[in-house]
């Protein structure tokens, strides 16, 4: 299977996150990719290639033109900046009361932003521009009819960037530009299989017939992102019926999940798409340290055969799954079982 991997993943690396009043090591690390690279490596047949030229084409459609230049200034800022405490932007005031006027800078950091894990470093708009770049090359070569699937190794993530909002870690939605570009020529299903609620590819398609997106997640009234991901949000205008969300408990097993994701796959077949976007994390696995499910490795190769029965062109894009030990075998065994 061709990898179009990310070269620029390893410019953002947050130092910390925010957790209740402390700053403990962040979950979103660059060893992520390594680890996921080295496994790949391992099992073998696949190939790495970077993709040909990075370009901010890619993310109209997906992203406010406003919201890309401030995520490419800030990140500047932060490049320029010589006090190390102004070489992060992390925001900590957000958007209140009838009418919020965003003028300064510590105004936009919130407005731009919806949480506190996802900070604007001297080279997040590099990473997340490399990984928004490696996601439309990728959509090109199984669009053209290139490839049948295709894999993104990337991170940051992107399920939860909006389209003005980064946030979870995300800054750039990959799998929502995969599904943007892919949609030019048909049809497309969006399946998010990583343990947290796709909300970025959720709001960016909400409205849109030609774009199903189905996610498979924690429930948000215990889970990240907490404020979507409700089974009740189904689309809306043109869109409505294009959306489905199937939530699941807290410490979710392999039992509960295999009915979930038949619904999820049952889903995108009565959609008749032509391409398939899998946005995949391996944070539903049982030793993740965030995810909170109980999938075991072994799963996560039958739920690679599972979607490939689906038989549709996929470009697989990659999302969490911060267990550093495991995440590059569920990796694995998914894309083995997929490629069949
Ligand atoms: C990004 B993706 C850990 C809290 C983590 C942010 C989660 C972002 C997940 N104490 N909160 O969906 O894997
Ligand atoms: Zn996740």
């Amino acid at each position: 299977m061709r990898v179009i991997a990310n070269p620029k993943h390893a410019e953002h690396a947050a130092p910390g996150e925010w957790e209740s009043g402390a700053v403990i090591p962040c979950y979103e690390a660059q060893g992520r990719l390594d680890a996921i690279r080295a496994a790949l490596d391992a099992a073998g047949g696949f190939t790495f290639e970077e993709p040909p030229k990075l370009s901010e084409d890619c993310l109209t459609g997906v992203h406010h033109a406003a919201y890309v230049a401030y995520l490419r200034e800030a990140s500047a800022e932060a490049k320029r900046a010589r006090d190390p405490a102004a070489k992060q932007l992390w925001p900590t005031v957000f958007p209140y009361g009838p009418n919020p006027r965003a003028t300064g800078t510590r105004a936009l950091r919130g407005l731009y932003c919806f949480d506190t894990y996802t900070p604007i470093l001297p080279g997040t708009f590099a990473a997340a521009l490399g990984g928004a770049s490696a996601a439309a090359r990728a959509a090109d070569l199984v669009g053209e009819g290139a490839e049948r699937a295709v894999y993104v190794l990337t991170r940051p993530p992107g399920h939860h960037a909006e389209p003005d909002r980064c946030g979870g870690y995300c800054y750039f939605n990959s799998a929502a530009v995969a599904a943007e570009r892919l949609s030019k020529r048909g049809p497309v299903a969006v399946l998010d299989l990583d343990v947290h609620h796709g909300n970025g590819t959720q709001h960016i398609f909400y409205s849109r017939a030609d774009v199903l997106t189905v996610s498979v997640h924690g429930d948000p009234a215990a889970l990240y992102p907490f404020f979507s991901g409700f089974a009740d949000e189904t689309g809306t205008g043109a869109g409505l019926g294009a959306n489905l969300n199937v939530p699941l408990p807290p410490g979710t097993g392999v039992k509960e999940y295999r009915p979930a994701l038949a619904r999820a796959l049952d889903a995108v077949r009565a959609f008749k798409p032509a391409f398939l976007v899998f946005a995949f994390g391996a944070d539903a696995h049982e030793s993740d340290p965030i995810g909170g499910f109980k999938l075991s490795t072994k799963f996560y190769a039958e739920m690679g055969a599972t979607v490939r029965e689906l038989a549709l062109p996929a470009v697989v894009v990659q999302e969490g799954g911060y267990n550093l030990d495991t995440v590059g075998a569920c990796v694995a065994e998914v894309l083995k079982e997929l490629q069949g």
